[in-house]
This record gives structure tokens, C-alpha cells and sequence, in this order.
């Protein structure tokens, strides 16, 4: 396989202005006629050849302007149709025959659970028809729809349904048009014996919009979360955006099968189940929530994503950047707004810290790629949006909101480029934002050393900011960047934020500070007493900060910063400095001793309590092994977990009864609903439960086995299974699983739940147990759902049994890629990650990682799976 350059990009040498289709949904003989209006690209040189991208296609017949082509006019190979001659303007008409049956890659058309659905972008409409698959050539549809009428009675696709009727031998169709024009990545088919429920929404310009979430008939019940989210989207994209809806219909359809979250198809949503479908009975408070972020996340795609789209796929970020800023601002207004970003945080500085430090390293926009599909990553999604925030925090949110209005305005109905959005905000704001680009080039996470200095006799502070990006793959030099520092000075006596004076600038208690330097020195004057400083307040950048805080002063800024995420952020910094000296003791086989700072500081936080208690519960939570790991230079999975249980041990012990007193405060009986509130308070119930049971206190286990036989709602039904399966208790798990798996057997969501909680569990056995449930009727390898469920958290979150010292573990993820290999290759590239970081643990598992990664590379490989497996062993 070979790359693909951005600066190889040229406009394609024909457009399409309209496509009409035609699908007969035959099993085992599907046949899609496509007529395209075609015409050349001004931009481009008469008398090009027409190419078109087709895999897997069998051509039946071919035309141009109604008249077929003979052999030698045209030519097929493996990834495409070319036609030798073809007129300025013309159409072409082509009849192909497909094989959904056959297709576990889930791209293209295929089938799940008897019901054909579609999944095109990045280049799925390639395995669908003859065309130019590249989102630039944006055109208008018609789409029919044939299938039988018993076994098909739902027939959808994009637009407005505009035409149905019977037709001989059982079967029916429906016509739809899209009046948008739209790149092909977009296009969406639907054909399954389906149920709708359906609700409307007003626009604020008085139009109404019909909308339908389609369901298998047994979830019907499932969908009032996502309809609600939908709506509470559509109002919030209007209220902040102005961004108003642009059909008569929206629809979402749910599948069991799916490679990712969702899709957000022009006016017809195609989504994982597990993203859409919730229930108190059957999802968590985190489910419920991720429903709604997707559902807003999807929703916002009409105008980020679809009315203005990518130019080409190294532009991804340009959509899923900016829609995913929207969907994090949509939370956070929706729920607790700093315990948003502290989630989001915490998961990018774990898992897109990771991955930019790996040999899969590459910018928020990349250079060069083999295969697209492996660049749906963290760093195009969450790192992209983190610059968008940054881009929000410099320009501020009012100017930043009259550069989105120009975006809109200026590049609707166009493919454009991430220069075309950021040239937007340099317009508006008139800010020159071309050091600011670096963040779109440059991979790596910059690393930011501080160091301050108070300076008594002038009433002075000076803090020095040096900056540095590490080296990644193919970028060995690196240029500094513009990063945006969010500050205060808390006085060490007063406890409050001092006021800033920067170099005669008033600048208030709070302020950004540019580094554009290296390294940059910033002098505070009238600094009237000693200062603790709180720096990257609200995580203002995506980059990696260091400041030689003592315990005291962290102690200190987690009992008095006013930036409630630089609070959260004192007391990780404080629990990872704990942690060091017992990995250390760990692996030196010391004896482990608490500080008694820690916990002091916890008894502190739980005394004084907290008005979110959903933040309090993130204060309460120790940062993840997976965390941890990021932070330390070699890699000890047996040291981190030790050190990791002894201070959740050592704070369950001395503080107990604080512990058990906030358990009992936040129990309700009210009924379930998922709300802040609520959420917040169970959150905080479920973390004391977790440290009495850290301990496996009497009272404690007695309580998290009544939790779980109550079975009020999910959320803590799965709390206590969690928590019974991951102790020392076998007979108290082993029937609550039984019970728990003999309940659930028919809802292939709750079994996924019940799959991953069982193979995190810490104990020796979870191997084992993997290969055990490989077996179970509920797990099958062509789900991408079970896949994550089974495999992926056994992989990466069970980390010292995936990091075995036998290298078991190792050699059953290569068994698996190379199985999915073969059935959806996407998913199994994703797969590999975890053993693409070999070059973060000791000698020996570098080897046996390298082993593995070595055997998949000797199969006959994907380009998926290729490009990942190269990297990793480049
Ligand atoms: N745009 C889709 C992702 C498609 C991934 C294809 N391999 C979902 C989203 O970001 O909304
Ligand atoms: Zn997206």
C-alpha cells in the first residue's frame, strides 16, 4: 500500500452535479444502478480521463449519454473504473451487483440483524457503487429503495421521502431526495422491519421538523433519552450558533453492528445502539450521558461537517474538531460544567498524551496517510478540539461566534480547508494567527517548565515559562508554539487570587498569558504577599505543565484555587507525587509508607464537602494506573498497581467512617432519572463504596451486595457487580454473575457491560476468563461492540494482566487482530494499539510485544492493520 500526500491534492477532473440511484435489495444478488451527472472541473485540463473508485463492485453493464461502452473504451482494476474518453458534460450510467451479505467489514452496504444499513465515510461508497469518493465532489440525490415488503417494510435514505408504491413479486419501494448537495461520504440506505417513534421541533424560524428515531420493536422502550437529547441539541446549536435545521425530517436508526459511535448521514443518523438506546434499567449514568453527547455531537454535523464539509481527509479535524468543541460545550452546559472538563481532561491527558508520545504520532492534521480509517483517532477529535477551545480563548467567545457565523455564511455548500476556518477568526478578531497554525503541523505534546519566584523586597513575582515538543515520528525539529496560559497567584495569607500587574498592565485576579517563546519571563509587580501560583487553569492548552509545587503548596491550592479544575488538578499532582515514592518502595522492596499529608488533605475535602458532588467524587478519585503510567519514564505495571491500592487502602483505613457517613448521605431511593443532580450525588455514594471495599470492609460488602439485589438502575446494579467481582470474594460475585448474565442474556448491551466488568477484574484469573467468554453465545467476533466490550477493556484496562510477564495476554490481542484481520479491518487496527507501546516497558515485554506485533506483520495484511503494524515497528 502506498501513502497518500495533502500536498499532492488537485481538484478531481470531473464533477458530479446529481446522482441518481437505484438499489434492489436482493439477498444474495443486490444491484445498485447509478446514473451520475457529470461534468469537468473548470479548474481542470480538458481531455482527462474519468476515474472512478469502485472495490469490490461486479460491473453489469456501463453508458454514457445512454449509449454502452465497448471493452476497450473503459478499464477495471481492484480500486477503480477508468473511462479512456469521455464529453465536457455528460451522464453515465452504471448497474453494479454487490454482496452486503458477505461484508463483516462493515463498510459499504452491509447487514446487521437481518436490516441493511450503510456505513461510507471515510471511502465506504466506493464498495457501493462507481464514483468519485472524495468528500470535494458534492452533489444532489435521488435514491429508491427496493425490498420486500415483509421482510423490508422500512425503506429510508437521505432527504424527503418523495414517492412509495408496490411493485410485482412482494416487493415496494420508496423514493427519497436530498435537495443539499452532499459528498458521498454522507449518503445513508436503511431497509429493515423497523419501528419508529417520533416527536417534532419547532425552528426558530417557525419551520417544523418531523423526527424519528427507528428501533428493533424490543427497544422501543429505550429511545426518550436520546429524543430529549436531540431536541435539547437542536434548541442549544440555534440558541449558541444560530444555526438552524435544514429539512422537514431527521432521522436516527439504531444498529447492533457498527464500527464506531454513530454517523451523522445527511438527515438520516445511522448509530450504534450503544450509543442511542438507554433505559435506568439497562444503562449507566455515563451511558445516558454519552447518548447525549453523540446524539448533539451527530446533530451538529448538519452544519459543521455537512453544510460546509472537508475539502479532503487530511482536513478531518476541521469537522470533528470543531463539532466535538460543540458537543463538550453542549455538556457542560447541560450538566456540571467544570466536572466536564475535568472528565474530558483527565481522559485526553491519559489516552491522546499516550498516543502522541507513540509511534503513531501524527498532527491534528497529518501529511500523509496509507489508510484514512486509521485517522479517526484522539488526536484529530480531541486534540482538534482542544485547539478550537484554544482559538475560543483567544479570540473570546463573542468574536469567536461572529468567525463562525462568517465560516458558515462564506463556505456553505463547500468543501473547504482548516486555513479557510482559522483565516475566519484572524478576520474577525484581526489577531495574526500564523505561529497559531503550528498546533495543526506540529505533533507531540509540548512540555511546559515553570518556574516562579517571589521576590519580598520588590513585591515581585517572576515566573519563567519554557517550552519544548518532543520529537515524534517524521518531525525531528520543532518549532515553539503559541500557547495560551490561564493563570492566578493564590496569596500563600490571604487565600485569594492577587491581582495582576504584567508589565504595567492591569489585568485583573485571572489571566492568559502568551508563551509564543522558547522559553519567556513574565514579571508580576505589586504582588503584595508570597504566592502559590495556579497555572493552565481550566487545562488552557493541550500540553504537558511542570512546576516544582511542593506538597504544601498543593495541599494549599486544593483547599483555596478558585479555578475548581486547577483544585481537581492540585490534588492529582498531590496523589502522583505519593504514588512515585511508593512505586519507587515498591520496586526496591521497601516497606510502603503513607504520607500522612494525603491524607490529611482528603479528610480536609471530605469535611468540608462540596457543593457539585460531582466534582467532589472526581477530587476523591486517585488518578487511573493508566495515568499514572503516562507519567512515569519506565513503565511498571505491578509497581503501579501496588502503589495504587495502598493508598486507596491506607485512605479507607484511617478515614473510614468518612467514608461510610458519605455513602450513607447520598443514598436515594427517589426514582432514576438522569440528571445532574442525581448523577453527582451517586457518583460520590459509588466512590466511598469503592474505598470501604478497598478494604473489604464487613459493612461495606454488606451494603454493596444489598445495592446490587435492590437493582434500582444500572448505574449502581454494575457499581456493586464491579465491586464484587474485582474483590478477594469469589462466593459472593460468582452468583451475582450467574444471576446477573442469566437476567440480561437477550440485551446485548447489558452482556457487553457484563463482559467487561468481569475481564478488569485484577485478580490472576482474567485471562482465563477472556478466552471463557470468547465462547459465550453472546460474544461473536464479527461485533465491533463485543470486540471493545471483551477484548478492548481486557487489553486497556486490565493493565497487569494484559502485561502478564508470560506474555499470554500479548499473544491472544495478536490471535484476535489477526483473526478481524480478515472480517473488519478497521476494528482491528484499532485493536493493536495497546501493543504499539511496547517501547514504554521493560526489556522482556519489549520483546514479547515486539514477537507479536512481528507475527501479525508476516500474515497477509489490510492496509489498515499494515499501516499500524509498520509504525509500531518502524
Ligand atoms: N464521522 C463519523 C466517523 C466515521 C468514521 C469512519 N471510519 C462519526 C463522527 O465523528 O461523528
Ligand atoms: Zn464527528
Amino acid at each position: 500500500p502506498k501513502p497518500t500526500f495533502l500536498h499532492d491534492y488537485r481538484p478531481p477532473a470531473y464533477r458530479v452535479t446529481h446522482t441518481e440511484l437505484s438499489f434492489d435489495l436482493e439477498p444474495g444478488a443486490t444491484r445498485v444502478k447509478a446514473s451520475l451527472h457529470l461534468e469537468r472541473h473548470p479548474q481542470r485540463e480538458a481531455g482527462s480521463p474519468l476515474m472512478l473508485d469502485g472495490e469490490q463492485l461486479e460491473l453489469k453493464s456501463i453508458a454514457i449519454d445512454g449509449q454502452p461502452l465497448d471493452d476497450d473504451e473503459y478499464s477495471l482494476s481492484e480500486t477503480g473504473l477508468t473511462v479512456h474518453r469521455v464529453p465536457e458534460r455528460f451522464r453515465l450510467d452504471t448497474e453494479v451487483e454487490i454482496a452486503p451479505e458477505e461484508n463483516t467489514a462493515l463498510e459499504g452496504l452491509y447487514l446487521s440483524n437481518g436490516m441493511y444499513c450503510t456505513q461510507c465515510e471515510a471511502e465506504g461508497f466506493r464498495r457501493i457503487t462507481f464514483y468519485p469518493d472524495r468528500p470535494d465532489v458534492m452533489a444532489t440525490f435521488s435514491t429508491t429503495v427496493i425490498g420486500d415488503q415483509a421482510r423490508l417494510p422500512v425503506l429510508l435514505s437521505n432527504g424527503n421521502p418523495v414517492e412509495r408504491g408496490e411493485l410485482p413479486n412482494g416487493k415496494h419501494f420508496v423514493t427519497w431526495e436530498d435537495p443539499h448537495p452532499k459528498p458521498c461520504y454522507l449518503f445513508a440506505l436503511v431497509g429493515g422491519d423497523l419501528k419508529k417513534v417520533e416527536d417534532r421541533f419547532t425552528t426558530m424560524s417557525g419551520r417544523e421538523v418531523a423526527l424519528q428515531i427507528w428501533v428493533e420493536e424490543e427497544n422501543l422502550g429505550k429511545t426518550g433519552h436520546a429524543m430529549a437529547s436531540l431536541k435539547r441539541a437542536m434548541k442549544w446549536d440555534e440558541e449558541t450558533y444560530g444555526r438552524e435545521y435544514d429539512l422537514d425530517l431527521f432521522m436516527i436508526v439504531a444498529v447492533n453492528d457498527f464500527n464506531m459511535g454513530a454517523m451523522e448521514n445527511k438527515g438520516l443518523n445511522i448509530f450504534n445502539s450503544a450509543a442511542v438506546l438507554t433505559h435506568p434499567k439497562t444503562a449507566t449514568d455515563v451511558a445516558f450521558q454519552r447518548v447525549e453527547s453523540i446524539v448533539a455531537h451527530e446533530y451538529f454535523h448538519n452544519w459543521s461537517g455537512n453544510r460546509v464539509t472537508c475539502r479532503d481527509w487530511f482536513q478531518l479535524s476541521l469537522k470533528e474538531g470543531f463539532t466535538v468543541f460543540r458537543d463538550q460545550c453542549f455538556s457542560a452546559d447541560a450538566n456540571s460544567a467544570p466536572v466536564k472538563r475535568i472528565e474530558d481532561a483527565s481522559f485526553f491527558r491519559t489516552a491522546q498524551f499516550a498516543e502522541d508520545a507513540g509511534p503513531t504520532a501524527h498532527p491534528v492534521r497529518p501529511d500523509h496517510y496509507i489508510e484514512i480509517g486509521n485517522f479517526y483517532t484522539l488526536t484529530i477529535y480531541e486534540k482538534g478540539a482542544e485547539v478550537v477551545r484554544m482559538l475560543c480563548n483567544l479570540v473570546g467567545w463573542e468574536t469567536f461566534r461572529r468567525g463562525s457565523d462568517l465560516y458558515f455564511e462564506r463556505f456553505d455548500g463547500q468543501a473547504v480547508t482548516i486555513e479557510d476556518f482559522v483565516s475566519c477568526m484572524a478576520e474577525v478578531s484581526g489577531l495574526d494567527l500564523s505561529q497559531f497554525m503550528r498546533w495543526y503541523s506540529q505533533a507531540g505534546t509540548p512540555e511546559i517548565d515553570a518556574y516562579g519566584e517571589y521576590d519580598y523586597a520588590n513585591a515581585e513575582y517572576h515566573l519563567t515559562l519554557r517550552q519544548r515538543t518532543p520529537v515524534t515520528p517524521g518531525q525531528a525539529d520543532k518549532q515553539p508554539l503559541h500557547i495560551p496560559v490561564r493563570m492566578g497567584l493564590v496569596g500563600t495569607k490571604s487565600g485569594r487570587d492577587l491581582s495582576l500587574n504584567l508589565e504595567g498592565e492591569d489585568l485583573g485576579t485571572a489571566a492568559v498569558i502568551h508563551l509564543r517563546e522558547a522559553e519567556q519571563s513574565f514579571v508580576f509587580t505589586d504582588v503584595s504577599e508570597a504566592p502559590v501560583p495556579s497555572l493552565l487553569r481550566g487545562f488552557s492548552a493541550p500540553v504537558q505543565l511542570r512546576f516544582p509545587y511542593s506538597r504544601e503548596d498543593l495541599a494549599f491550592l486544593l483547599a483555596n484555587d478558585s479555578d475548581g479544575f486547577n483544585r481537581w488538578d492540585a490534588g492529582q499532582r498531590l496523589a502522583m507525587l505519593a504514588l512515585d515514592d511508593l512505586i519507587a518502595a515498591h520496586r526496591n522492596g521497601v516497606e510502603k509508607v503513607m504520607d500522612p499529608r494525603i491524607v490529611e488533605a482528603f479528610r480536609a475535602l471530605l469535611e468540608r464537602g462540596s457543593d457539585d458532588k460531582a466534582v467532589l467524587a472526581e477530587m476523591l478519585t486517585l488518578p487511573s494506573e493508566a495515568y499514572i503510567a503516562e507519567q512515569q519514564p519506565l513503565v511498571d505495571v505491578d509497581a503501579i498497581h501496588a502503589a495504587r491500592t495502598f493508598v486507596k487502602q491506607s485512605l479507607a483505613v484511617t478515614l473510614r467512617d468518612e467514608f461510610m457517613a458519605l455513602f450513607e448521605a447520598n443514598r436515594s431511593d427517589e426514582p432514576y432519572a438522569p440528571e445532574p443532580e442525581q448523577i453527582g450525588a451517586r457518583s460520590l455514594k459509588n466512590v466511598a463504596l469503592s474505598y470501604l471495599m478497598a478494604i473489604e470492609d464487613e459493612q461495606g460488602i454488606e451494603l454493596t451486595q444489598a445495592q446490587f439485589d435492590a437493582d434500582h438502575n444500572m448505574t449502581d446494579v454494575r457499581h456493586a457487580l464491579t465491586l464484587l467481582t474485582h474483590s478477594s470474594r469469589d462466593e459472593l460475585a460468582d452468583p451475582a454473575l450467574r444471576a446477573f448474565g442469566e437476567k440480561w442474556a437477550h440485551d446485548p448491551l447489558v452482556m457487553d457491560q457484563w463482559f467487561s466488568l468481569q475481564v478488569t477484574r485484577p485478580q490472576a484469573d482474567a485471562l482465563d476468563r477472556v478466552k471463557f467468554l470468547m465462547a459465550h453465545p453472546a460474544f461473536s467476533m464479527k461485533n465491533p461492540n463485543n470486540i471493545r466490550a471483551l477484548i478492548g477493556a481486557f487489553a486497556n484496562q486490565n493493565r497487569v494482566n494484559f502485561h502478564r510477564a508470560d506474555g499470554e495476554s500479548y499473544r491472544l490481542l495478536a490471535d484476535v487482530v489477526i483473526e478481524l484481520n480478515r472480517l473488519n479491518p478497521e476494528v482491528a487496527a484499532r485493536l493493536i494499539t495497546p501493543l504499539t507501546r511496547w517501547q514504554r516497558f521493560d526489556e522482556a515485554r519489549q520483546g514479547l510485544m515486539k514477537g507479536e506485533l512481528e507475527r501479525i506483520r508476516a500474515e497477509r495484511l489490510s492496509p489498515n492493520v499494515y499501516e499500524v503494524v509498520e509504525k509500531a515497528l518502524a
